[in-house]
């Protein structure tokens, strides 16, 4: 007995703790932006321009949260941050939320102190070699050097897989990936391994960018998503929701054209509900009732995101493969909001 009164007395103890922790929301509604940590050498999901404004996928997530959040899209302080300083930044308040192609992992989800919202981005690691190495699968990179990005996942899954194979390589790292490129660039390495959305990304700024290939090799499963601090539950609700928002659009043919007639026209409950229009869905996430109307409105559903920035009618052209809907083949699928 007695140690069941203590356990009840710890938990309301942690339990107050977390909630002393909170309030995030409010903190970020009174200030009026958004601290977001994202990557500015990143083309397609997290890049700065020579104006010092920054886009991409990624960028567009934060841009979805601070339109639910504080009604403007634009109202957000970008933070760049390396691999190795993005995690520091979160725990110490410095960002409320790191959307910077980050892989959701176990220890990250503990150890580091981390909650993940829904990956907005299922990715692989692969290699971009250079065509004269004659490279083309695993077995090829034995007595090579490969360039690779310290403080990632990359770095342990590459170590990971050679062990597993027996091959014997050099690898040489680096804390940017403007140093991964150069020293690749300046033939100090036959390989580069990252991300295929970091491979793709990057082969864009390649100087020859036909001296080189991407193989169609992926080693290992990169879940890339926003993540939060723990100890903030109604944060990490509202940037779990805003981020299924957008899927959960798309699934249902809300885009950005056509969200402000359907407060007009919509009949289904279902689309009623994410609308605001009936039910509390939004007051019980703390936000107000059209905070995913203005999320649509001024970002996008997933599917304009994904278009706008990767899609086939960008440098990058990348198919949507398992960052489609459910419903056509892919993982994303938001819960019901009700
Ligand atoms: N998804 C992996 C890798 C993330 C990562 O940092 N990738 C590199 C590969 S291109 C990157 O974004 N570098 C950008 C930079 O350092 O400026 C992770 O979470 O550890």
């Amino acid at each position: 007995m007695r140690k069941i009164l203590l356990a009840l007395l710890a938990s309301f103890l942690v339990g107050g703790f977390a909630q002393a922790q909170g309030g995030l929301l409010a903190e970020i509604q009174e200030r009026g932006n958004l601290a977001c940590g994202v990557n500015q050498s990143l083309p397609g999901f997290g890049v700065i321009d020579s104006e010092g404004n920054f886009s991409g996928f990624d960028v567009d997530f934060c841009r979805a949260i601070a339109a639910a959040v504080i009604g403007d899209a634009d109202a957000v302080t970008y933070r760049a941050l390396t691999a190795s300083e993005r995690f520091t930044a979160v725990q110490s308040g410095e960002v409320d939320v790191l959307i910077r192609n980050t892989t959701w992992t176990s220890s990250r989800d503990s150890e580091v102190g981390l909650n993940f919202a829904p990956t907005t981005f299922y990715d692989g690691q692969g290699f971009t070699v250079k065509r004269a190495s004659g490279i083309s699968q695993v077995q090829d990179f034995e007595g090579t050097t490969i360039c690779v990005q310290s403080g990632t996942t990359t770095e342990l899954n590459l170590a990971d897989v050679m062990a597993a194979l027996d091959i014997s390589y050099t690898p040489l790292l680096f804390e940017t990936a403007d140093q991964v490129y150069a020293a690749y660039e300046a033939d100090q390495c036959e390989s580069v391994t990252t991300d295929m959305s970091g491979l793709v990304s990057r082969s864009t700024l390649l100087q020859d960018p036909e001296a080189s290939v991407i193989l169609p090799i992926t080693i290992s499963k990169e879940p890339l998503g926003p993540a939060v601090l723990h100890g903030d539950d109604q944060w990490f609700d509202v940037v779990k929701w805003v981020t299924f928002a957008t899927m959960f659009a798309e699934e249902y043919g809300i885009t950005s054209d056509n969200v402000r007639d359907q407060l007009e026209t919509a009949e289904a409950p279902v689309v009623r509900r994410f609308l605001g229009l009936d039910g509390q869905v939004m007051q019980q996430l703390g936000l107000d009732s059209e905070a995913m109307v203005r999320v649509i409105e001024q970002v996008g559903n997933y599917g304009e995101i994904f278009a706008r920035n990767l899609g086939p009618d960008t440098q990058f052209g990348l198919e949507r493969g398992l960052n489609a809907q459910y419903t056509d083949g892919g993982l994303l699928y938001s819960p019901p909001f009700r």
